[in-house]
């Protein structure tokens, strides 16, 4: 932030007094002079919406004009949103899409991180440009003006391992089908669920493998769970990709009722295991909505409506006000729990 601010008043400076650099500086990516505004806020921005991958229905729904997700707030404030990435969830497919949004000329990115260290180099290099950064769902800390969190991360952590426990009563093997070993929110809730399972003595965390969320791998990983820990009584999956190929296996005659299954899961991708009984409650928030502020967040950002200061207040259109929180982090709610009650009435 300290950075892009800097820039912005030289730019600023140079306008008053060097038509040359004015021009300089209106090429680059964020200028505020060229955009103008309505309620205050920049219109006309290019804005790159980039999910750890193409492909996965929960990043369909946090981004698209359909669902209600990032698109159609961008769409809503009159910028030009599109989203981007590759179809691995994997840095390797996400640095294309972030160098490919700088040289369209970006004013914002919006992304979820796969994995920070590999990511920041070219991140760092669009805030030195003045693009705004905003990571949603899958923090890169170090390098992004704000981060949009979907809920608290220990609330996540918290509550899945109080759904297994509650499920296995308190006691036996689980295993944790994560999803890239770098992904922050993943190891950042995976650290939460280890605090929480300090107050379950009788459950033993035997193993944590990933499906990078992809199903095949996904599906794979959780296979060799079965075949390594025949006392397996639990798995855990946080990530939408893994907790449907892990339910996909526990849905036979053989494991159902006797394998639970938990996690964060897409309600669209989970009714038919919940209703079945191949698991009996999961959680989520609505990736829609997270998408939704996160466009909002960016774009107060970019017009400098706030700043990542803690306390900063913003109207995110249809979902109401939001405070900038510590670590420049904006949090969208508390997570919901989904069961057989409840699963039929949500539709994404
Ligand atoms: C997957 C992704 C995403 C995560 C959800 C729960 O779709 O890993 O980052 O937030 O699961």
């Amino acid at each position: 932030m300290a950075r892009r601010t800097k820039k912005s008043l030289f730019c600023m400076t140079a306008a008053v007094a060097v038509t040359a650099v004015l021009a300089a500086c209106s090429s680059s990516s964020s200028t505020s002079a060229s955009h103008p505004t309505k309620n205050g806020l920049e219109t006309g921005l290019k804005v790159y919406v980039i999910p750890k991958n193409l492909g996965n229905s929960y990043f369909t729904v946090a981004d698209s004009a359909k669902s209600g997700g990032a698109i159609s707030a961008l769409d809503t404030l009159g910028e030009t949103g599109t989203e981007t990435s590759g179809t691995a969830a994997t840095p390797a497919s996400q640095i294309p899409a972030i160098q490919g949004a700088i040289a369209k000329g970006a004013n914002a990115i919006i992304l979820s991180a796969t994995d920070p260290t590999a990511l920041c180099p070219t991140l760092n290099s669009a805030m030195k440009k003045g693009i705004t950064v905003v990571t949603y769902d899958s923090d890169a800390p170090t390098c992004r003006d704000l981060f949009v969190n979907q809920a608290s991360s220990q609330a996540i952590g918290d509550i899945e391992v109080q759904l297994i426990a509650a499920d296995i009563h308190d006691s036996g093997q689980i295993a944790i089908v994560s999803a890239a070993a770098s992904a922050t929110n993943q190891n950042t809730w995976i650290m939460y669920m280890k605090q929480e399972l300090a107050n379950y003595p009788k459950i033993d965390l035997v193993s944590i493998v990933y499906g990078n969320d992809d199903t095949a791998t996904s599906t794979q990983v959780t296979q060799g769970l079965l075949e390594h820990y025949p006392n397996l009584k639990g798995i855990i999956s946080p990530t939408t990709v893994g907790i449907a190929a892990a339910a996909a296996v526990l849905d036979t005659s053989k494991y159902r009722g006797k394998i639970a299954l938990t996690g964060l899961g897409d309600p669209d991708q989970m009714k038919q295991f919940v209703n079945d009984g191949t698991c009996a409650s999961f959680a989520l928030w609505n990736p829609a909505n997270l998408g939704y502020l996160a466009a909002y967040a960016a774009i107060e950002y970019a017009s400098k409506k706030i700043t990542n200061a803690a306390g900063q207040t913003f109207v995110a259109g249809k979902l109401g006000k939001y405070t900038v929180g510590a670590d420049d982090t904006i949090l969208l709610g508390a997570p919901t729990v989904f069961t057989k009650a409840n699963i039929n009435s949500f539709n994404f």
